[in-house]
C-alpha cells in the first residue's frame, strides 16, 4: 500500500469531508508497515474496501415543533463494516452533524469495536437536529420521525445503534418505543436503554469509567496511580460526568468541566456534592455549566476550552478536534504527563504529534473510550439471553476489557526505546482482526 496515494484518491472521490480524511490518514500512517507484510491484503484491495463504508442511508426527517411549524432535518446511518459482527455504533444529534463527521466516526468505530474483543462491526448515524432548547415533546416527536425511517435499516442482528452527543437515555427510550410500535417486536435493537426495558447496569457509566480504567493501566506502566493527581476534563455530558465520578473514586482532583459555551475552573476540586449538582443541572434541567460558577463562586471562562490550565492529566470528553497544536504545547509546558481521550478524535494531528514527541502517555479515543461500546456489547448479550447481570459483573467485565485493550496496545505499539505508541498499537491491533475476517469472507 502507498498510504499517501490511497488518501489522495479518497480525498478526490469524497471531497469536503475533512474529518473523515483526518481519521483515515491517522490509521493508514500507522498500519502501513504491518499491512505491507501481507501481500495478500494488497491483492484483495483490502485497504480501499476497509476505508469506504459498506453503505450509507440518508433521509429527510419531518416533524412538527411546539408552535405547529413543520421542521425538516437530515438523518443518516453509515454502515461501515460488519465482518466481525452486526453494525454497531451511536447516534449523534447536533446542529454541526454532516456526512463527513459520521463517516469519520463509523470508520473509527470499526477499529474500536474490533479492539473490544466482542463481536461488533462498525457504524454511526445521527442528524443535524439539536436537542438544545427543544421541549421534551419536540424531542419525542423528532425521535419518532427519525425512527420511522431508520427502522427500515436496523435490527438486533443487523445494526444496533446507541447514544452519542445529544442522544442519551431519553432519546434512546423514545426511539425504542417507536421501533417497537412500527415492528411489533421487542428486541435489543438499541443499547443504552432504560434499566426497566433491557438496558444494562453500568452502561451510562461505561465510557467514563472505561477511560479512567485505561488511564490507570497507562499510569501503572510508570509506577503511578491517580491519588492526588489533578485532572482537566472537558465536556459535562455523559462521558465527562462519569469520568469525573471515577477520578474522584480513585483519589484524583477534578479542576475543570465545560460545555459548548465555556469552562469552569474550581481550584478546590469538583467534589461528590458538586458533581451531583452538575448531573442534575445537565441531565434534568439541561442548564449551562456557567451556572456552576455562579453557584460555587469560581472562575468561568466563556468561549474557551480548559487546556490553558495547569494540571497533571487531561481527559478530553466533549468533541472532535477540541485540542489543537498550541493547546497541546501549552499542556505539555504546564507539566501534563497523561492524556486519555474520552471523546472521539479530540486531538488534532498536530496535537498528537506534540504529545508523542514529548513522550507523554497519550491514548487515542478508539482505545480509551471503548468502554461505552463494550458495555453496549454486553447489553446485547444480556438481551439475547433475556437475563440481566449485576453491576459488579458488568463492571468486572468492563475492567477486564479495558485491561485487555491496554495490553494489546502495548503489544503492537511498543517502540524500540520502550515508548508505547498507543495510536499505532490500537490501530494495528484493531486492523489485523478486521483484515483477517475480511480475507476469510472473500471478495464481497
Ligand atoms: P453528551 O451530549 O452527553 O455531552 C457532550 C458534551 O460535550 C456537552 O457538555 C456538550 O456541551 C459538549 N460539546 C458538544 N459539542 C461541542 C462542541 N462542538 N464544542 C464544545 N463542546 C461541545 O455526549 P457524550 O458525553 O456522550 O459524548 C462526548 C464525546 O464522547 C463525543 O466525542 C462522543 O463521540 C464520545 N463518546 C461517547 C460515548 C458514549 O457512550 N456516549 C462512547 C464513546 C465516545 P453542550 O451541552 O453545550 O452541547
Ligand atoms: O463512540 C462510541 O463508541 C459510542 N458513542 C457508543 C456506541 C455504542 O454503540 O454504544
Amino acid at each position: 500500500m502507498d498510504a499517501k496515494k490511497v488518501l489522495e484518491d479518497l480525498k478526490r472521490r469524497f471531497p469536503n469531508e475533512p474529518e473523515y480524511h483526518q481519521a483515515v490518514e491517522e490509521v493508514l500512517g500507522t498500519i502501513e508497515e504491518e499491512y505491507n507484510k501481507h501481500p495478500e491484503f494488497e491483492k484483495a484491495n483490502l485497504i480501499e474496501r476497509l476505508c469506504i463504508p459498506d453503505r450509507i442511508y440518508q433521509f429527510r426527517v419531518t416533524w412538527m415543533d411546539d408552535k405547529g411549524q413543520i421542521q425538516t432535518n437530515m438523518g443518516y446511518r453509515v454502515q461501515h463494516n460488519n465482518v466481525i459482527g452486526p453494525y454497531k455504533g451511536g447516534l449523534r444529534f447536533h446542529s454541526f452533524v454532516n456526512l463527513g463527521i459520521l463517516k469519520f466516526l463509523a470508520f473509527e468505530q470499526t477499529f474500536k469495536n474490533s479492539l473490544t474483543t466482542l463481536p461488533m462491526g462498525g457504524a454511526k448515524g445521527g442528524s443535524d437536529f439539536s436537542p438544545r432548547g427543544k421541549s421534551n415533546a419536540e424531542v419525542m416527536r423528532f425521535c419518532q420521525a427519525f425512527m420511522l425511517e431508520l427502522s427500515r435499516h436496523i435490527g438486533p442482528d443487523i445494526d444496533v445503534p446507541a447514544g452519542d452527543i445529544g442522544v442519551g437515555g431519553r432519546e434512546v427510550g423514545y426511539m425504542f418505543g417507536m421501533y417497537k410500535k412500527l415492528t411489533r417486536e421487542f428486541s435489543g435493537v438499541l443499547t443504552e436503554k432504560g434499566l426497566e426495558f433491557g438496558g444494562s447496569l453500568i452502561r451510562p457509566e461505561a465510557t467514563g469509567y472505561g477511560n479512567v480504567y485505561f488511564l490507570k493501566e497507562m499510569l501503572k506502566t510508570k509506577g503511578m496511580d491517580l491519588k492526588g493527581k489533578s485532572v482537566l476534563i472537558s465536556g459535562s455530558g455523559n462521558v465527562a460526568q462519569y469520568t469525573a465520578e471515577k477520578v474522584l473514586q480513585l483519589g484524583g482532583k477534578v479542576l475543570t468541566m465545560s460545555d459548548s459555551d465555556g469552562y469552569i475552573y474550581d481550584p478546590d476540586g469538583i467534589d461528590r456534592a458538586k458533581l451531583d449538582y452538575i448531573m442534575e443541572l445537565k441531565n434534568l434541567y439541561r442548564g449551562r455549566i456557567r451556572e456552576y460558577a455562579e453557584k460555587y463562586g469560581c472562575k468561568y471562562v466563556a468561549g474557551a476550552r480548559p487546556w490553558r490550565e495547569k494540571a497533571d492529566i487531561a481527559l478530553p470528553s466533549a468533541t472532535q478536534n477540541e485540542i489543537n497544536g498550541d493547546e497541546a504545547r501549552q499542556l505539555v509546558a504546564n507539566g501534563i504527563f497523561a492524556v486519555s481521550e474520552g471523546a472521539n478524535m479530540p486531538s488534532t494531528p498536530e496535537a498528537i504529534r506534540v504529545f508523542q514527541e514529548a513522550k507523554i502517555l497519550y491514548a487515542p479515543g478508539k482505545a480509551a473510550n471503548a468502554g461505552g461500546v463494550s458495555v453496549s456489547g454486553l447489553e446485547m448479550s444480556q438481551n439475547s439471553e433475556r437475563l440481566a447481570w449485576t453491576s459488579e459483573e458488568v463492571d468486572a467485565r468492563l475492567h477486564a476489557i479495558m485491561e485487555n485493550i491496554h495490553q494489546n496496545c502495548v503489544k503492537y505499539g511498543k517502540e524500540s526505546d520502550g515508548y508505547i505508541n498507543y495510536v499505532k498499537g490500537a490501530n494495528v491491533a484493531g486492523f489485523m482482526k478486521v483484515a483477517k475476517a475480511m480475507m476469510a469472507q472473500g471478495i464481497v
